[in-house]
Parts: C-alpha cells; structure tokens; sequence
C-alpha cells in the first residue's frame, strides 16, 4: 500500500539555535514537515524564508497564535482575530503550507447571555463563528490555504470539543478551505472512539495532531495507534501528522524512538 499520510513536528520540539539548525534536525530524522507558531509569524517570516531555501523540508502547517478572539466580546476583538488569521493564511500560501490552525475560543464564553433570543450561548456562539468563517473562507479560496478548526476538550474551552461539532460547522459553513484537524490528545479525553470520530472526518480532515494519551510523543502512553493508522489507512488520509507534545530527554533519541513506532504504523 501506498504511505500518503506525512509527518510533521513542531518547531518548539526541535533542538538547534537557529531555525535553519532545526529544520536541519527534522529533516535528517526522517520527518517531511515542520508546524510553526503563529505567534508573531509575520516578523519571521525572511528567517523562514531563508532557512527553508537550503533544506528539502516543508511548512505543514501555522499553529493559531492569533491575536484577538473569534468569540470575544468585542467587536475589535473578533476583528482583530479576523485581521490575524487573513495574515496567517496569505503567509501559509506564500510558504507553500497546508493552512492555519484556528481554535474559535478558549475557556469560557465571553459573550452574553441572550436567551429567550438564543436557547444557548453555544447557538450564538455558532452563528457568530459561521458567519465569520463565511467570510474567513473567501480569503482562504483565495490565497488556497486552509482555515483548520481544532476541536479541543473540556478543560481547554467549552465550545468545540468534538469532531461531530467540527463536522456540522464545516458543513454549514460549506466552503473549499473550510475544514478542520483532530489532536489525539483531545479526542483521547473527549470522544468515544479515536477510529471511529476519524473515521466520520474522512472528508473533512486536512490535519492532524498526535501525542500520547499523556501528552507525551506517541509510544510513551496507552493511546491505541495502531487502530487509528489502520483507519487514517483505509480512508487515504494523504496530509500531514503533527508531533505536538512533550519529549522525553534525551529529545533526539525519543524523537528517532518516535518516528520509528510511527512509521512501522504508516
Ligand atoms: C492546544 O491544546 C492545542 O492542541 C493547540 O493545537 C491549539 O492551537
Ligand atoms: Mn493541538
């Protein structure tokens, strides 16, 4: 069978001073990807640029790291998230990446409480979030680069926790570069069954994060990968799998224990 699915890690995971060093690192473990904070990307973005035109490995992936928030409460809270994740998306598609992690809020709800308007905070939180992706996907069709909506778990925020809610957004939003990622780590705690919830995402799917039922890298804890890659197997998962977890020292022989009991799975 042909391997499709591709490996990634974060650039926090990665030793070296320099990001060039750590591309380096990744590339000569075995990996085809790196995800990079968002976190104040724009001003790196010639740093990124220059390492990347001396090694043979991509940018997956640009982890949120948006300012603002999607679900504040404030107008120019939400636009500021607008504004960040527009600059996020025109940076993935100049650096050739997958798209933007997007995580609509984090914690509780910050709007208000309209009911009998709304039965729920969640249903104005919903429409709010579909709106704004509306119009979030027109520069993702655009600039060809997807906006990944990341279901989190209970402890993380109260609003997108499950891969069922991530597929009803994506479905009412039902745009091209509207789609979303699964973190083992959250579904180990929020779904019923890791395989089956990616099973139901074959088709909306265009991301990936793994760690350990620990949050450790994948091996250290009890999470049953083998189920799940025989399952992202058969529905031809063919994007990216990001490392975003912790790594046991020392880091490059646990990263290479890794990539070993990850690909004897792919
Ligand atoms: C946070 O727990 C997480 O999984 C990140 O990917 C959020 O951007
Ligand atoms: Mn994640």
């Amino acid at each position: 069978m042909v391997i499709l699915m591709k490996l990634s890690v974060q650039e926090g995971l990665l030793p070296g001073k320099t990001l060039e060093e750590k591309f380096a690192f990744a590339e000569r473990l075995g990996f085809d990807g790196v995800e990079l904070r968002g976190r104040g990307i724009e001003d790196r973005l010639k740093e990124i640029k220059d390492a990347l035109s001396v090694v043979k490995i991509k940018v997956s992936t640009i982890c949120s790291g948006y300012r603002g928030d999607l679900l504040g409460s404030s107008k120019e809270e939400r636009e500021l998230a607008m504004k960040d994740i527009i600059s996020r998306l025109k940076i993935a598609s100049e650096l050739g990446a997958v798209g933007v992690i997007v995580v609509p809020t984090f914690g509780k709800p910050k709007l208000p409480d309209l009911s009998p308007l709304f039965s729920s905070i969640e249903e104005l939180e919903k429409k709010l979030l579909i709106a704004e992706l509306k119009e979030l996907g027109k520069y993702a069709n655009d600039y060809e680069a997807y906006i990944l909506l990341e279901p989190l778990n209970r402890y993380e925020t109260h609003f997108l926790r499950t891969v069922d809610q991530a597929i009803e957004i994506c479905n009412e939003v039902n745009m091209t570069y509207v789609k979303m990622m699964a973190d083992f780590f959250h579904m180990n705690i929020e779904e019923v069954s890791i395989p089956e919830s990616l099973r139901k995402a074959a088709n909306y799917l265009r991301h990936i994060h793994l760690a350990d039922s620990n949050r450790w890298l994948p091996g250290y804890g009890h999470t049953d990968f083998k189920t799940a890659f025989q399952v992202l197997k058969e529905i031809g998962y063919k994007y990216y799998m990001a490392l975003e977890c912790y790594a046991p020292e020392p880091r490059e022989q646990s990263l290479k224990k890794c990539i070993n009991f990850l690909k004897g799975l792919m």
